[in-house]
């Protein structure tokens, strides 16, 4: 059985084969990418059994994605095959974000009765992300179902807020991922994004949001992360800074930092030891134009 489970799209990746910008370069590279596969293939690297869930196109792309993600580890078994839907696609402008060719996408057709047969209550942690619920109506009903249905069995249901703002439309992603992440076990979010949503400028005043989670992880970029543990009124909270780096691109560094503190989390470590493992894993990452580089120097 896998300990981990993550659920979510994952996309054909295009970015330049240098740290350029698309505008001009000439030399690209197909990777593979998603916040959720990423979580669950860090997790792997880290010896956690992990699986991913999603749907892809049933065709040569779906084809890539779903077996990149098995080499690299990840049971792919639950994965489906979606005739007559692409699979997505994603560019990474480096230093610039990314640009989605997603909509109508094989992943955005997931429900909740399309993943019915998997068994996420066998699992110790489920990990989901705001992602998901900003593709489709079909996937925001399967991301509250799956909420459900988790909070309703052991397994901890873990929730990034990964606010993707070119995926929502104005005012709504707020409530939205304020509502998801008030029902999850375990919450990721950056300190920048809690600002933009919800206008939060400490993790203390993200606390006070959430008052009700029992573990909540707030990270501030290159200052650190604090976790609080307990509920608003019997809290630990434990603050361990980043390790200085020069970021050459942040994006999936996110997804790394949250393998590395749910792997420390499986293994019993305390939550300063969570923290660390967290920035532990995300610096390679950091200092890399990949969204899942593990080891590299700069
Ligand atoms: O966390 C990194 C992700 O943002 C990236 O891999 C693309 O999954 C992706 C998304 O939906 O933004």
């Amino acid at each position: 059985h896998p300990r981990l489970i993550t659920l979510g799209e994952t996309m054909v990746l295009i970015t330049p084969a240098r740290a350029e910008s698309l505008a001009v370069a000439d030399d690209l590279r197909l990777h593979v990418g998603g916040a959720e596969s990423n979580v669950a293939t860090h997790a792997a690297a880290l010896g956690v059994p992990s699986a991913w869930v999603g749907a892809v196109g049933d065709d040569v792309l779906g084809e890539r994605v779903r077996s990149v993600i098995a080499r690299r580890g990840v049971d792919v078994q639950w994965v489906t095959s979606v005739p007559g839907a692409p699979t997505g696609v994603y560019f990474k402008d480096p230093g610039n974000g990314v640009l989605y060719y997603r909509r109508g996408s094989a992943a955005s057709r997931m429900t909740a009765e399309s993943v019915a047969h998997v068994p996420f209550e066998s699992a110790d942690v489920v990990h989901v992300s705001g992602i998901t619920p900003a593709l489709s109506a079909s996937c925001a009903a399967l991301t509250d179902a799956l909420i459900t249905r988790v909070g309703a069995s052991t397994a901890l249901l873990s929730f990034d807020v990964n606010h993707r703002v070119p995926l929502w439309g104005p005012g709504i992603a707020a409530p939205a991922l304020l509502a998801l992440a008030r029902r999850a076990d375990l919450v990721f979010v950056g300190l920048d994004e809690a600002g933009s949503l919800w206008g939060c400028a400490t993790a203390d005043e993200v606390r006070t949001l959430l008052p009700d989670l029992s573990r909540l992880v707030v990270k501030d970029g290159a200052v650190g992360a604090t976790e609080f543990d307990g509920t608003a009124t019997t809290d630990v909270t434990t603050f361990v800074p980043a390790i200085p780096t020069d970021v050459v691109e942040p994006i999936g560094a996110g997804d790394a930092f949250a393998a590395g503190y749910l792997a420390a989390l499986l293994a019993d470590a305390d939550a300063e030891a969570r923290l660390r493992a967290g920035h532990e894993r995300a610096h390679p990452v950091l200092l890399s134009t990949s969204d899942f580089v593990t080891e590299r120097t700069p």
